[in-house]
C-alpha cells in the first residue's frame, strides 16, 4: 500500500555512513548485494539487528574477489570471528577499506594485516614469501622468492630485528606501492 519496506532505521544508516567511505545509496546497494548472496539467510529487515552471518565460501565467490589471491586472508580479517564468515557490519567494513575512496595509510593498515598470515603483529621472512607466492600468482622460483625476500626485509627492515612490524612495512610500500595493488575494488 505504498509502505515502502525500511530496511534500516536512520539512525543505522547513520552509522553505516560514519563508519564507512560509502552514501546511504551505496550502503543500500551493498546490502542488497549482501542479502542476494544468501536470500534465505539475510532478512530485508536490519532495524533490529539480526545476527546473521555468510559462509565464507560465498563471500569468496564475488567477482569482485573470486580473482583476488588474497581473497581468503582479505574475508579473514574483516571478519568478527576470524574465519571468513561476514556479518552485514564485516562485509560493509570489508568494502570500506578495499574502495578507491579509502585512504592509503588504512589499505596499508589492513594489507599489514592481510600479508601477517600467523598473526602475530610482524612481517617475518615466511609470511613475505607466503605473500610474494600470492601477489606473483606462484610464477617465480623458490630461489627467486627467497631472493627477494632477503632483499625486501633488508630494505625495509629499520631497527634490524629480521622481521617488518607496521612501521618498517609502512615505509617500505612507498617505495614498492605494488605491495596495495590488490587493495582497490570497485564495487
Ligand atoms: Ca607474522
Ligand atoms: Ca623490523
Amino acid at each position: 500500500m505504498g509502505n515502502k519496506q525500511t530496511i534500516f532505521t536512520p539512525e543505522q544508516l547513520d552509522t553505516y555512513q560514519d563508519c564507512t567511505f560509502f552514501t546511504r545509496k551505496e550502503i543500500l546497494r551493498l546490502f542488497h548485494r549482501y542479502r542476494d548472496l544468501a536470500p534465505q539467510l539475510v532478512p530485508d529487515d536490519y532495524t533490529n539487528k539480526p545476527d546473521v552471518k555468510i559462509p565464507y565460501e560465498l563471500i569468496g565467490s564475488m567477482p569482485e574477489l573470486k580473482d583476488n589471491p588474497f581473497r581468503q586472508r582479505i574475508a579473514e580479517v574483516f571478519s568478527e570471528d576470524g574465519d571468513g564468515n561476514m556479518t552485514l557490519d564485516d562485509f560493509l567494513d570489508m568494502f570500506s577499506v578495499l574502495s578507491e575512496m579509502a585512504p592509503r595509510d588504512l589499505k596499508a593498515y589492513y594489507a599489514f594485516k592481510i600479508y601477517d598470515f600467523n598473526n602475530d603483529d610482524y612481517i617475518c621472512k615466511s609470511d613475505l614469501e607466503k605473500t610474494l607466492n600470492k601477489l606473483t600468482r606462484n610464477e617465480l622460483t623458490p630461489e627467486e622468492v627467497c631472493l627477494v625476500c632477503e632483499k625486501v626485509i633488508d630494505e625495509a627492515d629499520v631497527d634490524n630485528d629480521g622481521k617488518l612490524s607496521l612501521e618498517d612495512f609502512q615505509h617500505m610500500i612507498v617505495r614498492a606501492p605494488d605491495f596495495l595493488s590488490t587493495f582497490h575494488i570497485r564495487i
